[in-house]
């Protein structure tokens, strides 16, 4: 990238924010936050990319765009368990908010399959366009809450790709290399290397 791109991250969620930026400064992306104030009511549906699609769309009519913000960013991001045939999914945020992490670890208790995962879809309208990009991580659940780092679901998971520790005893560096959200967020990247090149469009070095 070789001028700044700003994108907008319309989010209630501080943690989200805070890996975007970690994620894509390297690239040379700067990420603002918007906290949408009322938050983005979502819809139910058991599918991640038409939450994204359907808070993107909100999103950006909530949004004033200045000229100086390049595209819109939404994301959609549920914790699945394999035991519950990936429940709570697309209710992790309400579960999160009710029973809360340690609710979710009692009702794991005595059940040997611990296997988890996260997943998230990330939407980006660009010059009238909307795109879509996802990422999954792969781990279990710990058998107790460890860490104080992140957020969510973080000190209960425990990815594969990692040493053992939770998303939460990692430093925000650490789980950027490998969580669902920089995975989809490296995607959204390339996209745009490839994108900016593109004799079609207006940002293009190629135009
Ligand atoms: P916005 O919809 O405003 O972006 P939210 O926190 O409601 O924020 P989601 O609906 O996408 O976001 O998140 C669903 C739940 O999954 C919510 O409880 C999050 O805290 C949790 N979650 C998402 N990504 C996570 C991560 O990287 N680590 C831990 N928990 C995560």
């Amino acid at each position: 990238m070789d001028e700044a791109t700003t994108i907008l991250f319309v989010t209630s969620n501080q943690g989200k924010i805070t890996e975007a930026k970690e994620v894509l400064r390297p690239y040379g992306i700067n990420v603002e936050s918007y906290v949408p104030n009322p938050e983005i009511d979502e819809i139910q549906s058991a599918d991640l990319v038409e939450v994204a699609a359907d808070k993107l769309m909100k999103a950006v009519s909530n949004s004033t765009l200045s000229s100086s913000i390049f595209g819109v960013m939404v994301e959609d991001a549920g914790f699945f368990l394999d035991e519950y045939e990936g429940f709570p999914g697309v209710y992790s945020a309400y579960v999160h908010k009710t029973l809360g992490i340690s609710g979710v670890l009692r009702s794991l208790k005595g059940i040997e399959n611990r296997n988890a995962s996260f997943r998230c879809v990330i939407g980006i309208h660009i010059e009238g366009e909307n795109f879509f990009f996802e990422g999954a991580c792969k781990g279990i659940v710990s058998d107790k809450i460890r860490g104080v780092n992140g957020f969510g679901y973080d000190p209960l998971f425990i990815p594969n790709e990692g040493d053992g520790r939770t998303f939460a005893e990692m430093k925000l560096e650490e789980k950027a290399i490998f969580s669902h959200r920089a995975k989809a967020l490296e995607a959204f990247r390339s996209f745009l290397d490839e994108w900016k090149q593109s004799p079609t469009s207006n940002h293009g070095n190629g135009s």
